[in-house]
């Protein structure tokens, strides 16, 4: 028992390293027919807006939301929508919800006019989850939501109206596909994971789930060029499933597919999910570089310091109860505040990335109440801040007790986002060397400049003119080319 916690252990410790290593730029490089397709950055203007989002939304939306995470009056503990793989539910009974999907409630327009009001600027939003159910007419299945009752092209409809609101639609689409008779998540990974193991690793237990594996991956391709097709207006495709090892031994198919993706939509936007290399690597290659345009491996967490997203652009999605993605009618664990997202999105963008919150519409396609609160209060605070947010980004300085730095690009603006005020209503502020104060004031009243002390080389005391409530706001600091002048006597202040 003991020997097998210790191999256990040994084994996890193995899998991290292998994990962490995967993010590090190797200093010997290897030969790989199937790595990053770039070093370095994206640098045109499409990846730029990308960059200033700052905060967009997710959407699960799909058959899982009619039972909502229930099933005959019993609860299913996972997330609501990877209910067809609980053992409650005969399959093919899930699957005959597609008869039922007749979402009355559903309007596309409000739901976009409401992520706009919260202050979004792209929206992701689910085409195809795990189940299989295509949420678009696909013509290369006929479980889609055209033979729903419901019948309307809904992802057409969903990026129409987001376009129309001018936020950026990226579509999700999950390679696990429950429902296709050719797809199967492989065997198990090999246990060690190496190079070597991986190289003869057989993902298929026969000949006949190869060959039938050979249809699905036709499958698949047809689908993403159906919806690149159809949907010209998306910007960007984001891809789930794939950790799967039967998706993950595809490294040529998957590496040609990219390219051919990229080749129909130029300036199409892919995150580090898509692929593997011929080694196994995902997100980073064996090299450890990224392997898409931006690193898409902070799910449901968040990075806390600079190094830890290793000059990547990333983002975070991100859910308000626990793990509940889909529609679940009964939220269970922590639910979270929307000062807590708020905080979650100023600490994204102070390190260099964008904040997704997902939304779980209902069966009949409304947004639950406590979303739509969550969206308002969001929205309230970003109309007042979003300043600090939008076309914002790392600062060069570290989180502090207070809160978080951002720097307005192309400008000598630094935010402070604060969430907490010490007692005296001080903020203590050391900034680079040769940066001095030219102003201060709050986003919510610009014209009442708050008093700045210079206490130390290049730090300074920000006074608050009064102490604030409850709700997190913004300090601005006009900054300048520091001048010395030479009369500095900051021994006498003692601070
Ligand atoms: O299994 C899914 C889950 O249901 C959800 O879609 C999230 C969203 O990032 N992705 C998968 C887990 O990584």
């Amino acid at each position: 028992m003991k020997r097998s916690i210790t191999i256990a252990l040994g084994m996890l410790f193995l899998a991290q390293s292998i994990a962490v290593l995967g993010q590090q730029k190797k200093t010997e490089k290897v030969e790989l027919k199937y790595g990053s397709h770039r070093i370095g950055k994206r640098d045109d203007a499409i990846m730029e807006r990308w960059r200033s989002y700052g905060l967009g939304q997710f959407i699960h939306w799909g058959l899982y939301a009619i039972p909502g995470g229930e099933w005959n009056g019993k609860q299913y503990n996972g997330a609501a929508e990877w209910i067809r793989s609980w053992n409650g539910i005969p399959k093919s009974t899930y699957d005959s919800l597609i008869y039922k999907f007749d979402p009355i409630k559903f309007d596309a327009k409000q739901w976009a006019i409401e992520a706009k009001q919260m202050g979004a600027k792209y929206v992701i939003f689910t085409t195809k989850h795990h189940d299989g159910f295509c949420m678009w007419p696909s013509k290369y299945t006929s479980y889609t939501i055209k033979n729903s009752p419901f019948k309307k092209d809904v992802v057409k409809e969903v990026v129409d109206a987001y376009d129309a609101q001018g936020i950026d639609v990226y579509l999700y689409f999950s390679i696990i596909d429950w429902n296709h008779p050719g797809y199967q998540a492989g065997n198990a990974k090999p246990n060690p994971f190496t190079v070597e193991s991986w190289k003869t690793y057989n993902p298929f237990s026969s000949k006949e789930k190869k060959d039938k594996y050979e249809e699905f991956k036709k499958f698949t391709r047809n689908q993403l060029v159906e919806l690149l097709t159809n949907y010209p207006k998306a910007k960007g495709l984001w891809f789930d499933g794939t950790w799967d090892p039967a998706w993950m031994k595809q490294d040529g198919f998957t590496d040609s597919l990219e390219k051919e993706l990229r080749a129909l939509r130029p300036g199409l936007i892919i995150g580090s999910r898509f692929r593997a290399d011929e080694n196994g690597s995902r997100h980073f290659d064996s090299n450890g570089d990224l392997m898409g345009d931006y690193e898409q491996g902070w799910e449901r967490k968040l990075p806390n310091k600079i190094e830890d997203v290793h000059g990547n652009d990333w983002d975070c999605v991100m859910t308000v109860p626990e793990n509940q993605w889909g529609y679940n009618k009964a939220w269970k664990g922590h639910i979270k505040t929307s000062n807590e997202l708020i905080e979650m999105t100023a600490k994204s963008v102070s390190l260099g990335g964008n904040f997704v919150l997902n939304f779980g519409p209902t069966g009949d396609g409304s947004i639950r109440l406590e979303e739509k609160k969550l969206a308002s209060e969001i929205g309230n605070w970003m109309k007042t801040n979003g300043d600090a947010i939008y076309s914002s980004t790392y600062a060069g300085l570290e989180k502090q007790d207070w809160g978080y730095f951002t720097k307005k690009k192309g400008t000598d603006k630094i935010n402070m986002i604060i969430f907490n005020t010490p007692i005296s209503g001080t903020y203590r502020v050391k900034l680079p060397a040769g940066t001095a104060i030219a102003k201060s004031y709050q986003l919510a009243s610009p014209s009442e400049t708050l008093k700045v002390e210079e206490i130390h080389a290049n730090e300074y005391f920000i006074h608050l003119n009064k102490t604030k409530g409850a709700t997190p706001f913004v300090i601005v600091l006009e900054t300048t080319k520091k001048v010395r002048n030479g009369d500095n006597n900051y021994e006498k202040a003692k601070t």
